[in-house]
């Protein structure tokens, strides 16, 4: 039987395109054949290339891959790109793009023109979930903050679903029953992390509690600048209304200029004026609604630097707001221990310690990996460049770094942007950085993997890079 409030699916009988056959397209493959739509999945990289992803997909799924079709941009398709994203397209009513497919796509445009709807993962989630989500977004801090907010809820007694651009897809929080409907969730809530990618095609996606944590330069290889990375995360907040809650980085001066659109109530937490919540070195003192300050003792909190402890602040004014007590969300701040491949220490050897940072995908992540450290700092550095200004690292790099080993397709940038600031040594793998890091580094140094750059030049992912790096300072003598 179909739970009255939830509304009956659109999907049965209909044609779906997904594109991009990684975590998100296998995800919400299932999802709408369970739900009876007729799924095809585009990907670009030959089916040889993907694993087992093609046979543990349900069997009637169909899969186009090694085609260009599948990745070409609009403007430099061939016409038998353009004939073939024609054909793949006949008969569908509705496209999900993956986060990783950029908007000028030729198969996005052809749709488009077609006025065939095209939403993104976390769009189809929300349509079908009925649970209040709290949703997380930013440059940096995003999983942290995530994580945390998740711990505080099921410590609550709450049945968080806890995952999105953290890595668990928010469509496999929806069970589909055996009629194809979406049934009551086995979750009380959802704290999903969001990134820019996931919200170019939303419309209805409505978190109860949304979160904005800063704004740098980051992916800025897919938008045209900060304004436009900025004002597609702002969209997390576009359906949301005065019951709803913004909670936003006062410190941030893109969000201060931005915010003034935003329709729920806004809480800002940091620095600046009107703020609810804020903190030093000794603890976080929150006041809402002119209540008593709640105060949160730092002392036994093993998140450590300034940039954490906004995470903390987002993290309490969310658990709060949600109805987690004062008392539940201490404990968690104390228990909680932080993420892995985030300022991960790895091993103490010698006298220096190897952190993995494998998460700093970006400047502004490795500058805030920095805070606290003058001049003992052997950082490890590179990959594919993402875009932006990589000059925001020379004052950091110039205060903490004594030695940088650069790799990967940025290194000649990294190299040249780094040169005037510290000893910059271009290494040709990790696994040469890590050899010469545990030459240059003396006792009381750090060396830090905190590569400023994505991985997929070199790696499946952040995380396997940072698996990798773990393995290489285990096996050090
Ligand atoms: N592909 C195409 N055509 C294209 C682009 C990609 O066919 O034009 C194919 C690729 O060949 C690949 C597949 O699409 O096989 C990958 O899709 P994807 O890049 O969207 O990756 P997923 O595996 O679906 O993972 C995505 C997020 N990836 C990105 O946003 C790039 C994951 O975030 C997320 O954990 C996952 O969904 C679940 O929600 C990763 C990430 O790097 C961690 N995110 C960025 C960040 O945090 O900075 C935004």
């Amino acid at each position: 039987m179909v739970a009255p409030h939830l509304s009956s699916h659109p999907y049965r009988g209909a044609t779906v395109l997904v594109i991009g056959l990684g975590r998100t397209g296998r995800a919400v493959a299932r999802y709408l054949a369970a739900c009876g739509a007729t799924v095809r999945i585009a990907e670009r990289r030959p089916a040889a290339e993907l694993g087992d992803a093609i046979a543990e997909l349900p069997p009637a799924v169909e899969t186009f891959c090694g085609d260009d079709a599948a990745a070409a941009p609009a403007t430099t398709a061939s016409p038998a790109a353009r004939a073939f994203a024609e054909g793949l397209l006949g008969g569908v009513s509705l496209v999900v793009p993956s986060p990783g497919v950029p908007v000028d796509l030729a198969l996005l445009a052809i749709a488009a023109e077609r006025r065939i709807a095209i939403v993104s993962e976390i769009e189809l989630a929300a349509r079908a979930l009925t649970i209040p989500l709290i949703a997380i977004t930013g440059t940096n801090g995003k999983s942290t903050t995530t994580t945390l907010v998740g711990e505080m809820l099921r410590e609550g007694g709450e049945r968080p679903f806890v995952g999105g651009n953290l890595g668990t897809p928010l469509i496999s929080a929806v069970a589909v029953d055996e009629a194809g409907q979406a049934t009551p969730a086995t979750y009380s809530a959802g704290v999903v992390e969001v990134s820019s990618f996931q919200l170019e095609w939303v419309d209805r996606f409505h978190p109860r509690i949304g979160i904005f944590l800063n704004l740098t330069d980051d992916h800025l290889d897919r938008y045209a600048d900060l304004d436009a990375y900025g004002e597609t995360k702002l969209r997390l907040f576009a359906r949301q209304g005065p019951g709803d809650v913004a909670i936003l980085n006062g410190g941030d001066p893109w969000l201060r200029r931005h915010a003034g659109s935003l329709a729920a109530r806004r809480i800002w937490f940091g620095e600046g004026e009107g703020v609810a919540i804020r903190a030093d070195a000794a603890a976080i003192r929150l006041r809402l609604d002119d209540r008593d300050d709640e105060v949160y003792p730092l002392q036994r909190v093993s998140l450590a630097g300034a940039h954490n402890r906004e995470n903390m602040m987002a993290a309490i004014v969310a658990a709060r707001t949600f109805g987690v007590a004062a008392p539940v969300v201490r404990r968690t701040l104390e228990s909680f221990r932080g993420l892995e491949h985030r300022l991960e220490l790895v091993r103490e050897r010698g006298g220096v310690r190897w952190v993995n940072d494998s998460k700093g995908t970006n400047p502004g992540a490795v500058i805030k990996s920095l805070e606290g450290h003058s001049g003992d700092v052997i950082l490890l550095a590179g990959g594919i460049e993402k875009g932006g200004d990589y000059g925001v690292l020379r004052a950091p790099v110039a205060r903490a770094v004594r030695h940088a080993l650069v790799f990967g397709a940025a290194k000649a940038m990294l190299a040249r942007t780094l040169a005037d600031e510290t000893a910059v040594e271009v290494v040709d793998s990790l696994e040469t950085a890590v050899a010469r890091a545990a030459t240059v580094a003396r006792p009381g140094d750090t060396v830090l993997l905190s590569p400023a750059c994505a991985s997929f030049d070199m790696f499946r992912d952040y995380a396997d890079r940072g698996r990798r790096f773990k393995a290489l300072v285990e096996a050090l003598p």
